[in-house]
């Protein structure tokens, strides 16, 4: 049954980890809650901050050796005061289970701490609520949110059998089956280490939300699960910032703790959709999904990647958690698909699809500006159906296939290809790259023949003023690009025309001139600096106009004249 190693929670294994760090390790400097957007929603929004509040949430546990698997609600000011159900009875006090809590929904560590209907299950007890193999349907779950920061399989990993695999996998679709019969957000633990095994149970199902760390020392690559169970799909979905997470006192940068950081941050997101009616279909697990993974931020990672084939980078999944990017895709409200009608540059949509249908989104970036970064999720469940003979003794796995496509667009007209997000094993797809000012159409499709339900979601991040080739610094590539255009009409952002008006002139000279050296915040910032201790060159100081036409030997009155007046006589047909 289950191999006792497997189920050793990750506080028993981390003691050694932890000793490690107290003797060697430092204090760290920045601090997950400003890493993660949530300081700087916090500040936008004061009072109206989401907290969770009358989100039921639930907390599963890996006992320790003892059987205790409770937060402490008793002596712990960060979770006294709350409603807790013990789901498997009252069995003691788990260090664990009181760190996940305080970080989960602790009244100040938290990004949740309005939360305050918990139920604790033993996740021993929860695995067999699941009973999977049985006739019976599985235990539902009342709540919102579950946040799993266990790991675990029935596999022997020295004698593994047939019946064991058999029954990690049914046990996994038995969890997909009530987050698609009981709509709550999933949100589970890959392991900790990176050479670690992506685990079985629960970190390989589909229907949830998979995490890991930014500082990548984690379980990460493809799942392994065979039969119908998707082996080649790319773990974790998400990561998340330890910076300045403690337990006992010591740094403890810990799959266990991101979890229900992530978990909370799926909260606040359901409370604001439960408090606006127009907001409401984003309370399905799907659209939460979408918009956390369409939310993360990539560009702490200078080696985040993806390709047509391959939705997620396979150590950092979607990205970095981040609350500011989730709550503004949300609140930029439901947006449908239409052949008559643009959506937003941000939002979402939760809808239906089939093999004969395709949903298409025409958008616009506009001639003032341009995006850095354009993000947007497809994510969709896996739909389980218990066997016509089995029964629920053997549930079967279904999954659509949806694609993603990004197309130029004229009009309401689909253009060239931009990009794509097209893999066939996975229940997520995704694009992200700079997009220049113009209109575009996002289309999903289905070759499933089945309706599904679907979740999109976008959002986009405008480059500085000025930034030519979207690199997000304006210096002097820019303004060569601006240069080698001035007076010509009938032309774009890329050529330097950064007012919108078709054509390159002192107009855009002056917002060139104005964000010179300027470059966008938190933008790579562990970019290599040459020599080790050199400042990076030519952005750390920002030239008069005068200064740098002087550099390029230019006399701006007299090139603006010299090029503009036959471009402008053109335009104007004399
Ligand atoms: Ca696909
Ligand atoms: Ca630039
Ligand atoms: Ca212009």
């Amino acid at each position: 049954m289950i191999t006792r190693h497997s189920f050793i929670p990750m506080a028993v294994r981390l003691a050694v980890a932890c000793l490690v760090l107290a003797l060697g390790g430092q204090a760290a400097l920045a601090d997950y809650k400003s890493d993660m957007g949530y300081t700087a929603l916090a500040a936008e929004l004061g009072a109206a901050m989401p907290t969770g509040a009358d989100v039921p949430v639930s907390q599963v546990e890996a006992p320790l050796v003892s059987g205790a698997y409770c937060p402490d609600d008793v002596t712990d000011s960060e979770l006294i005061g709350k409603n807790y159900t013990w789901e498997n009875g009252y069995a003691g006090v788990s260090g664990h289970a009181t760190t996940v809590a305080r970080y989960y929904y602790g009244s100040t560590l938290s990004f949740a701490p309005g939360i305050s209907t918990i139920n604790v299950y033993n996740a021993n007890s929860f695995l067999t609520a699941l009973k999977a193999g049985k006739l019976s349907d599985p235990a539902f779950e009342t709540s919102s949110v579950q946040s799993d920061s266990w790991i675990g399989s029935y596999v022997d990993p020295v004698n593994p059998t047939s019946a064991q695999i058999t029954k990690d996998i049914q046990t996994l679709r038995r969890f997909d089956y009530t987050i698609q019969r009981d709509d709550f957000v999933g949100v589970v633990a890959v392991n900790n280490g990176s050479a670690t095994a992506i685990p079985s149970l629960l970190a390989s199902s589909y229907n949830s939300i998979t995490v890991g760390m930014s500082n990548g020392n984690h379980s990460h690559g493809l799942t392994s699960l065979q039969q119908q169970d998707g082996s080649g799909r790319i773990k974790p979905e998400i990561v998340g910032s330890t910076d300045g997470i403690l337990e006992s006192g010591n740094p403890a940068p810990y799959v266990s703790f991101v979890v229900p950081l992530v978990s909370g941050a799926a909260a606040e997101l359901l409370q604001v959709a439960a408090g606006n009616s127009s907001l409401s279909l984003a309370s399905h697990s799907q659209t939460v999904k979408a918009i956390l993974l369409a939310g993360a931020t990539k560009t702490q990672f200078p080696t985040w990647s993806r390709t047509p084939t391959a939705p997620l980078d396979t150590t950092y999944g979607a990205g970095q958690l981040n609350v500011y990017n989730n709550y503004h895709i949300l609140t930029a409200g439901r947006q449908q698909a239409s052949s008559s009608a643009t959506v937003g540059s941000a939002g979402w949509d939760f809808n239906t699809t089939s093999a004969s249908q395709t949903q298409t989104y025409f958008f616009d970036v506009p001639g003032t500006t341009a995006f850095k970064e354009f993000s947007v999720v497809l994510t969709w469940n896996r739909v389980l159906t218990p066997d016509s003979f089995f029964g629920m003794t053997q549930l079967n796995s279904s999954l659509a296939n949806l694609d993603l496509k990004l197309y130029n667009a004229s009009g309401f007209a689909l253009g060239a290809l931009v990009d794509s997000s097209v893999n066939t094993t996975d229940n997520i797809e995704h694009i992200y790259g700079s997009l220049l000012p113009g209109r575009y159409a996002l289309e999903v499709s289905s070759s499933y023949a089945a309706s599904t339900d679907y979740a999109l979601a976008w959002r986009n991040r405008p480059t500085l003023p000025g930034d030519a080739n979207l690199d997000g610094e304006v210096g002097p590539e820019d303004f060569g690009l601006l240069k080698d255009n001035f007076g010509v009409v009938r032309t774009d952002w890329a050529h330097g025309d950064f007012s919108g008006d078709g054509e390159v002139g002192p107009e855009d000279f002056g917002i060139l001139k104005d964000n010179f050296g300027a470059s966008l915040p938190g933008l790579a910032p562990f970019a290599p600096l040459v020599g080790g201790s050199d400042a990076p060159v030519g952005l750390t100081v920002t030239p008069e106009p005068a200064s740098l036409l002087l550099l390029l030997g230019l006399s701006a009155p007299a090139w603006w004249r010299k090029r503009r007046a036959p471009a402008r006589g053109a335009a104007r047909g004399q």
